[in-house]
């Protein structure tokens, strides 16, 4: 090997580190830990899950971490369809709105029973998801798959009716807290539909 060829191994051998150097923060090769989240969206509010899907009240992950948040819409849930047929709404979910009032309306205000049905029948079967901060977001497709039926589990809902979800997959690289709110119009409640510090970076 004459000292020209040398002097090509060395410069393409440089060329090579570079660009490796320079595709470092993204490599596929570096294993960020994966933190998955569930989140069913309802008329009006979000509840939060982790994944062994145990109710949890605000999302928490390490800074670094790579992070994926399936969106759930709650009407590919019923657990009580008795009480949802009577009432026509999805009672498991919504019962935390007549509990918790919406917007202007106080708990257990008739006028919320009169907004849900408004909502259903109007069609805003669908909720969006969106963190401030991440600028990232989701929105959930009822009619893309699974139906309005009986599912006990929210591994049920995973099988059955996956084409609903929406999914957000970010890098969590900025340390804060977060709020999230819907992006899709969905009747009375949707301004209400926000939760602050719902997506905390530690
Ligand atoms: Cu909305």
């Amino acid at each position: 090997m004459n000292r020209k060829q040398l002097l090509i191994l060395v410069l393409a051998a440089a060329t090579l580190a570079g660009s490796a150097a320079l595709t470092l923060e993204p490599s596929p090769f570096k294993l960020r830990p994966l933190k998955t989240f569930y989140v069913v969206a309802y008329f009006w509010g979000y509840v939060f899950y982790d994944e062994t899907f145990n109710e949890i009240p605000y999302m928490v992950v390490n800074r670094g971490d790579e992070v994926v948040i399936n969106l759930i819409p709650a009407s590919v849930i019923i657990r009580d369809p008795g009480l949802s047929a009577r009432e026509r709404t999805y009672v498991e979910y919504e019962n935390r709105t007549h509990r918790s009032g919406v917007g202007e309306l106080p708990p257990r205000d008739p006028r919320i029973t009169v907004e849900l049905v408004k909502a259903h029948e109007d069609g805003y079967s669908d909720h969006g998801f969106f963190i401030e901060g991440y600028n990232k977001g989701t929105y959930t497709c009822s009619k893309c798959g699974g139906g309005h039926q009986v599912r006990n589990s929210l591994q049920q809902v995973l099988q059955e009716a996956s084409a609903a979800m929406g999914v957000v997959r970010l890098v969590a690289d900025k340390p804060g807290s977060y709020t999230v709110y819907c992006i899709i119009y969905c009747g009375y409640g949707h301004t209400y539909l926000r939760v602050e510090n719902a997506f905390v970076v530690v």
